[in-house]
This record gives structure tokens, sequence and C-alpha cells, in this order.
């Protein structure tokens, strides 16, 4: 197919950043003929280029990033954990030339309707419940974006999937023909204010998630967040409430979660009972679902057991197993102090065994000192971080200072006593000890799952 924007142009690329992104676009790139030179600041034994580091068309510049773009380039891939203050990319701009997001990438190649959501909170939740909802009511779906899967790796293939694609603001910085047939903005808060320098640029981000949209395309946006329903957009603009009536979106009556639309009567689209997940965020969320796959047709009658079939995401406060009366949770995801804080909020006081640590990634460990004081029974600590998180939390709750999960996964198991709950949401990064928090969440369940009935 022929791409949308400037794609049809490019002959040769710079792909900036080889990991999960830059693979995928430098290979949907190759399969266009465009060459490609691939730029990371990693040495090739740390990638994984497979069949491109054979490749004759691929040049390959790592593990020192080049300051200038290199003569007869068309335009820049990048990834979206690389700073767009990089001095490559500023040469780029200066001399004019197209600096773009892999999913605008992918987006130019997708042969079907594509969905875009974002939001501070609860993205990867609402990805997977659109994903879900869209197959239940008969659609071939691609689940992608921030959630793993690059959208640029799954556009080859069966015309007429539908692309849900989770976007985070990195992504959203370097968007430029990107238009989602709907998109949802969740919610917003203070985020990334490393990479963003300030809320502004935050949110002018999330708004680029509109931005090309048209009149018959929607907008889902969450009118109880102030901030969220006072953007602007051009398209239909359909709102989810759970404190009020809305004319077009859908709302909470008591129990129900009601559709409006001008010149319709009112009719249900699910029942909060409905949904496996538990907590009010998630109400939202499937509320934000649901009316993206209204966007595209889905029937309200197949939502119901839809969510009540979802089960959640792998490491987001997934319940392992309940052992003697112990519930044992693996939040591996809790990567950041907010993360931890919000999954700790849904414990009952005084009853969680909590194991915390691995690499620091900032902020203040005592910020979480009152609530692990109140929920906390015993605090398990693990990785790099513990002397910090020990310093930090030693005062309000008794912090075993143990090492590694193995260790914790033994304390907590001799310490915790029926109506307890262990949870593992560690507020730090993974990379001390794992290559990622999915391989630390499925250690920690291998730990869980082996302890004796
Ligand atoms: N790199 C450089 N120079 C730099 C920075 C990075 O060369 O200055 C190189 C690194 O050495 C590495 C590559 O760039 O080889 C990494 O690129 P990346 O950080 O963009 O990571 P990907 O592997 O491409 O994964 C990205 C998303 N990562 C980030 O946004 C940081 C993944 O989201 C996403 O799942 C994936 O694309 C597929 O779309 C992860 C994430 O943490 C889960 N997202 C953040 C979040 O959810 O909060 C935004």
């Amino acid at each position: 197919m022929t791409p949308a924007g400037p794609f049809q142009e490019w002959r040769r690329a710079v792909v900036y950043g080889l990991g999960v992104s830059g693979l995928a676009a430098a290979r949907l790139l190759r399969s266009r003929g465009v060459a490609v030179v691939g730029v990371d600041r990693r040495p090739a034994a740390e990638l994984d280029l497979g069949e491109l580091a054979a490749d004759a068309a691929v040049e390959l510049e790592l593990g020192a990033e080049p300051a200038a773009v290199p003569a007869g380039v068309d335009g820049v891939v990048v990834s979206p954990g690389v700073p767009l203050d990089r001095p490559l990319l500023a040469d780029a701009r200066r001399r004019d030339l197209p600096v773009l997001a892999e999913v605008e990438l992918g987006f130019a190649f997708a042969a079907g309707p594509v969905i875009g959501i974002t939001g501070s909170n609860g993205k990867s939740t609402t990805t997977a419940l659109t994903g879900a909802l869209l197959a239940a009511g008969g659609f071939e779906v691609e689940v992608c974006g921030n959630i793993g899967v690059p959208l640029s790796a799954v556009v080859d293939g069966a015309p007429g999937r539908v692309f849900v694609t989770e976007l985070s603001s990195f992504q959203l910085e370097t968007v430029r023909c990107f238009r989602p047939r709907a998109a949802a903005l969740l919610n917003l808060s203070v985020d990334h204010q490393d990479r963003h320098a300030g809320l502004d640029r935050y949110l002018d981000a999330k708004r680029a998630l509109f931005a090309n949209q048209l009149a018959d395309d929607v907008a889902v946006l969450n009118a109880d967040d102030p901030l969220v329903a006072a953007v602007a957009v051009n398209a239909r603009r359909r709102l989810f409430s759970r404190r009020r009536r809305v004319e077009d979106g859908c709302y909470l009556d008591r129990e129900t979660v009601v559709e409006a639309a001008p010149g319709a009567a009112p009719s249900t689209l699910f029942e909060a009972a409905d949904l496996a997940l538990p907590g009010v965020h998630n109400l939202e969320n499937a509320m934000a679902a649901a009316l993206l796959s209204r966007a595209l047709g889905a029937q309200a009658a197949v939502f119901g057991p839809a969510l009540g079939a979802f089960q959640g995401l792998p490491h987001r406060l997934e319940r392992v197993r309940e052992l003697r009366g112990v519930v044992w949770y693996d939040d591996s995801k809790g990567t950041n102090l907010a993360a931890t804080a919000k999954s700790l909020e849904g414990f009952e006081d005084g009853a969680v065994h909590l194991i915390l640590g691995g690499r620091h990634k900032g902020g203040e460990p005592d910020q979480l000192a009152e609530l692990v004081g109140r929920k906390a029974r015993r605090v398990y600590l693990v990785g790099e971080a513990a002397e910090l998180f020990g310093a930090a939390l030693d005062a309000v709750a008794p912090c075993e200072r143990v090492g590694d999960l193995a260790r914790a996964v033994a304390a907590a198991a001799a310490q915790a006593r029926p109506g307890d709950s262990v949870l593992l949401s560690p507020a730090c990064a993974s990379f001390d000890q794992y290559n990622n928090f999915a391989e630390r969440g499925r250690h920690f369940q291998s730990l869980v799952r082996a302890l004796d009935g």
C-alpha cells in the first residue's frame, strides 16, 4: 500500500534507538526498500539486531551517538525513549529533516482503523480492555503500542484489522499525520517531568493525539478530570463520567453505565458489577473502552460478558495465589513511588507484607512513609535501593534487608498470618537484578507457586 505522510519519498532513513520500537521501524522500512542507518548508544553485543546485522542496506552507528545526521538521509524515525534534545535530532531539525515517531511510521502503513489511547494512568489496561471488547464484538484486533508490541511490528498482515494502540507522551511528541479513528484521553496528572520540562509540554504531547482528527472521528474524554474535559477537539466529543449525566457519551446511573447520544434514547452499555477488575479507576477505564469500541460499531450486548472475563494485565496487582489464608500479589509493574502508593491504597490497614526495592528511579522514598506506616505489617527490602528505602521507612514499620526476591518470599511466608496479603510492589526499576519488570514478576510468581501448600 502507499503510505500516508512523508514516507513514500524516503530512500534512506536514520532509525534512532534500536530497542523494541527501533527494530520494528527498521524492519518495516527495509521491507519497503528504504536503506537504514541504525543509531544506538549501546554496542552491538547488547542489541538483538537479528537479520539486520547482515543486511547490506543497514549501516550501524553503535556504542556512541553521532552528533550530526549522515549525508543523504531523508528523515529520522526516533524511539520513544530517546530525548528530543539529543544533538543528532537537533541537527536534523536544523536541516529541516522530519523527526518522526515509530508510531507515525506504523500509522502510515496501517490498512485498518487505528484507535489511540493515552493518559497518565490506566492506558495499558484500557488498551487491553478495548481490544477485548472489540474482539468480543467480532473484530480482528491488534493490541499494540506502548503496551509492548510496536505498531510498526503489526501493520503488515491481513487488511481490516483494528489497531488498538497505547500511546505514551514520548511517542506523541513526534507524531505529525497520526489520525486515530477514535482516541481517548483518560486522565492527566504530573508525570515524566524529567523529560517534558513542565506540565504544558506534557499536556501538548497528550493533546497531539487529537490534532489530526476530523469531525467524523471520535474523541473520548474524561468529564470528571478538569484538565481533560478542557481539551479542545475537532472530532465528535464523547464524554464519560462517574459523577454526572453527559449528553453524548456514557455515565454511571446508580450501578448501570448508560450510553447517551443526541437524538437517541439512553441505553445500557454494561453494569458496574460486570467488571472482574476492582476499583473505580477500572470502571472509568471500562467506560472509555466501551465508547472507543462503540465508535467502531461494536454492539453493547457483548460488553458485560467481555468485562467479566477480563482478568487484568500481568504484573499489575495480579493475584498470584492464596496459601493458608494469605493472598500473594505481583505488582512488579509498580516501578515508581506513585504506582506503589496507588496499589497500596487499595489494601486493608496493617495487613500488608510489602516487598520493596530494586533500582531507584528518583523521588524521595519518605513520600511513602505515611502510607507504609498505615498499611504495612512488615517490609522486606531487596536490590540496590534497599538501604535508601530502609532509611526512609525504618521508623514506620519493621524493615528487613533481605537482599533478593527468594529471601523476601521466604521471609514473608514465615511472617504472614491468615488474613494478611503479601505484595511485591517494588517502587523501583528491576534492572539491578533482572532484565525488566516482567522477568522480575515471573520470578516472583514462580517462587510463590513453589511454596508448600
Ligand atoms: N537509546 C539511545 N540513546 C538515548 C536513549 C536511548 O541510543 O539517548 C537507545 C537505547 O540504548 C535502547 C533504545 O534506544 O537500545 C531504547 O529505546 P526505547 O527506550 O524507546 O525503548 P523500546 O525498547 O523501543 O521500547 C519502547 C517503549 N519504551 C519507552 O518509551 C521508554 C516501551 O514502553 C514500549 O513498550 C515499546 O517501545 C513498544 O512500543 C515501555 C515504557 O516504559 C514499557 N514506557 C513508558 C511508560 O509506560 O511509562 C513511557
